[in-house]
């Protein structure tokens, strides 16, 4: 019999900065129920899945940019929703900002938990490649998070969920060839991300036509090149203003979509992910013991 995992991307729509956490905590708890209600194992929510996007806007009030933040997971708002994977058994990883005391002072990440079908907490994840300025810049559209959040200091964990191999990664980290080689060497066999991506950028407006292949392209490709599954959640539409893509997807490893969102708002879209494809494709190309040569690669060659 296959081996088998049932994956449920949960797309939301617009979390506006007007929305209570105890509204959108109940849009999220009704996208694990439509996921069950599919027949779903796991299911991923967006990065920052619990506020709006507010890196779009300059803050200097560290009181009210804390208002973002979660300084306990769950906390009261979010219980419900770590209840509802109980009552579902249907785990989930969901993307929020963390506000953590570590090394002796308080520190603020992009973190995506990843939390198991019987509601508790299984393990943590913190975006690695933290993109945009930490002061706006002339010319670009106003992405901070590096004013507020630190890069990731977790490296790419792998955890078991049910016996099987679950990487996390966190919107910009997709772009990045090293997440998906990382997660691979790691031994995960299952990566889940969230993003948020603006569909217009004020530096490139030529590029603008080529937001949804780019958001595809690193993903397909890192799932063949590193024989995952992955299933990628935005949070889509039309958020404070900004716009906001969609097209989250469920991809196998040989690269091909499974399944894609076809809305801007909540949606949940689910597939059956045959973990056994996962060796096809390794033997296929991707024998890495046979064929990776990592000693070589640090070779450094005079330019000829
Ligand atoms: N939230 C993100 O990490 N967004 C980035 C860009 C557009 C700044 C992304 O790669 O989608």
């Amino acid at each position: 019999m296959a081996r088998c995992l049932t994956i449920a991307v949960c797309q939301t729509g617009p979390i506006q900065r007007s929305a209570s956490r105890a509204e959108t905590v109940g849009r999220l708890v009704h996208l694990l129920e439509k996921a069950a209600a599919f027949g779903a194992e796991i299911a991923v929510f967006p990065e920052m899945a619990l506020t709006t996007f507010f890196p779009r806007w300059r803050i200097d009030d560290q009181a009210e940019i804390d208002t973002f933040f979660e300084a306990s997971m769950p906390g009261p708002e979010t219980q419900r929703l770590y209840d509802a994977a109980a009552r579902l058994k249907v785990g989930f990883a969901l993307g929020y900002c963390e506000l953590a005391h570590e090394d002796g002072r308080t520190r603020h990440f992009n973190t995506m938990d990843l939390v198991g079908p019987d509601g508790a907490f299984i393990g943590r994840y913190r975006k690695m490649h933290v993109p945009g300025s930490s002061e706006p810049e002339e010319g670009t559209t106003t992405h901070l998070e590096r004013r507020y959040f630190e890069p990731g200091n977790l490296g790419f964990p792998v955890y078991n969920y049910r016996g099987v191999r679950v990487g996390l990664a966190i919107c910009n980290d997709r772009r990045w060839p090293e997440t998906y080689r990382m997660l691979c060497l790691n031994g995960a066999e299952v990566a889940l991300l969230g993003y948020n991506t603006p569909l217009l950028l004020d530096e490139a407006p030529a590029l603008a036509h080529l937001r949804m292949f780019h958001n595809h392209l690193p993903m397909q490709a890192g799932a063949y090149q590193n024989t995952l599954w992955i299933g990628a959640a935005a949070k889509a539409g039309l958020e404070d203003g900004q716009a906001l893509i969609g097209g989250s997807c469920i991809i196998a490893p040989t690269g091909e979509i499974a399944a894609q969102t076809m809305s801007l708002d909540d949606e949940v879209i689910v597939h059956r992910a045959d973990l056994d494809l996962i060796e096809t494709c390794r033997k296929v190309n991707f024998n890495f013991a046979l064929y990776r040569r990592p000693d070589q690669y640090k070779r450094i060659s005079d330019p000829v």
